[in-house]
């Protein structure tokens, strides 16, 4: 097992994983930026090394400076968490150079599946249902059209270096793909110095719904069920949850399947994300996979009683996964906490939290970095709580988030709690019966 292991990040996700670090008896480091220094990943880890100023591209982003705190402590492995240096091929390269184990994927996986219109062909080849589209990237407008002429408007272009959202594009028709093509492809070599594009056939209101993996050095692959993420606003994800209300079991099983043979195929180490989208006949298309721990893993990790933290740490030490997939039990519901203003189209809202008080009891599980008196910095994602509920069905996790919201106070700063409560209320949501669009159609938010 590893002697010491470095958390390159901040936040909820910083104290979730060091959390299970020392349930496992394993020491850990605390990297931190100088706004960060009263943050509780930095009280609890065993030693904390200050990696720069607030700005992230100068310290959570700053491979030199993580190396460093590594090598200075001793650190013999590094989890990335999510965002910042998850998915960066180039720093878990940089960390096998350095004799320092990347809790995650080789970089080979994480370049392949970073490469959207790639994975989308990789996995179209062991036979995962994908959207018809072009064969990868589409090289200039002339090509556009032509595979648009085949597969019928309204299409969709996409950035392959994108994923979530950004380089996004909608063609309802020929007319307007010429300037579609232009700016989605300048917006992607801007975000991410790389303007290729990939067409897909549009799928109106879809849901979004992922499947969790798991897979070790032993040839175990494993899926542990899906979560519905499809309460998203401008991208953002704002509640998940599992099961999902919308599918049958039939698909279920199937959606499983499809994530196993992907996996499997690329011969992927560590814990993942399938991504698929879900029209309203239930057919499943792979869209993009996630090679990271997500935010909303505890989704998973209560209706399937397991801790994926533990498991991630394991398949690194080159140990087999301990927690084989059982049948899901119950339903679980995450709800984001954001420092955000849903009065004033969810604007950063940053400062002093003048009071706090979480909610408690059976079912209710808080994962957070934030006290009374803490300052969120305007630096990062406004994430600052996740409330993850669990009930024996999803009628009773609706009634025991509703009571949790009553006993969930903050104050000092506006949050997404508010919107939260109205959802919860929401005929169509207590229903199950949401797509992508739920949050445009429904909620009415300034
Ligand atoms: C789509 C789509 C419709 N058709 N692809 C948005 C983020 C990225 N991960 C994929 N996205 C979409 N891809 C085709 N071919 C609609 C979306 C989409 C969406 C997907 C999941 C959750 C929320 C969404 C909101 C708007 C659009």
């Amino acid at each position: 097992m590893f002697k010491k292991i470095l958390i390159a990040n901040r936040g909820e996700i910083a104290l979730r994983i060091l959390r299970t670090c020392k349930e496992l008896g394993i020491p850990t480091v605390a990297v931190y930026s100088e706004v960060d220094r009263d943050s509780l990943h930095v009280v609890f880890a065993d030693e904390a090394v200050c990696i720069g100023p607030a700005p992230s591209n100068q310290s959570y982003l700053k491979i030199p400076s993580i190396l460093s705190a590594a090598q200075i402590t001793g650190a013999d492995a590094i989890h990335p968490g999510y965002g910042f240096l998850a998915e960066n091929a180039e720093f878990s390269e940089i960390c096998a150079d350095s004799n320092i184990k990347f809790i995650g994927p080789s970089p080979d996986s994480i370049r392949k599946m970073g490469d959207k219109a790639f994975a989308k062909e990789t996995m179209k080849k062991v036979g995962v249902p994908v959207v018809s589209g072009s064969a990868g990237v589409v090289n200039d407008v002339d090509e556009a059209k032509k595979i648009a002429a085949e597969i019928g408007y309204p299409v969709m272009l996409k950035a392959s270096a994108g994923g979530g959202g950004k380089g996004m594009r909608i063609v309802l028709e020929e007319s307007e793909i010429e300037k579609a093509f232009q700016t989605a492809g300048n917006e992607a070599g801007a975000a991410f110095s790389n303007s290729a594009l990939y067409m897909e056939k549009y799928v109106e209101n879809p849901r979004h719904i992922e499947i969790q993996v798991l897979c070790d050095q032993h040839g175990n692959f494993y899926h542990y069920g899906e979560r519905d993420c499809s309460i998203q606003r401008r991208h953002q994800k704002l509640i998940e949850e599992s099961p999902s209300p919308f599918i049958t079991n039939a698909v279920r099983t199937k959606m499983g399947e499809a994530a196993l043979l992907g996996v499997r195929s690329v011969n992927y180490e560590g814990a993942g994300t399938i991504e698929f989208l879900v029209d309203k006949h239930q057919n499943f298309y792979f869209i993009e996979m996630n090679t990271r721990i997500q935010v909303e893993h505890p989704v998973t990790e209560m209706v399937r009683n397991l801790d994926l933290i533990k498991n991630q740490i394991l398949i690194a030490a080159g140990r087999e996964i301990e927690d084989k997939p059982l049948d899901s039990r119950g339903h679980a519901i995450e709800f984001r906490i954001n420092a955000e203003d849903p009065d004033h189209n969810f604007r950063p809202s940053p400062g002093q939290i003048e009071y706090l008080h979480f909610p408690g009891g059976f079912g209710v599980r808080i994962d957070s970095h934030v006290y009374t008196d803490y300052v969120v910095p305007p630096n990062y994602d406004s994430l600052i709580a996740k409330m993850i509920i669990w009930g024996t069905d999803r009628k009773h996790a609706i009634a025991r988030a509703r009571r949790a919201f009553e006993e969930f106070q903050v104050e000092g700063i506006k949050t997404t709690i508010p919107f939260h409560k109205k959802v919860l209320e929401n005929e169509k949501f207590i229903n199950g019966d949401f797509d992508t669009s739920f949050i445009d159609k429904h909620i009415n938010i300034n």
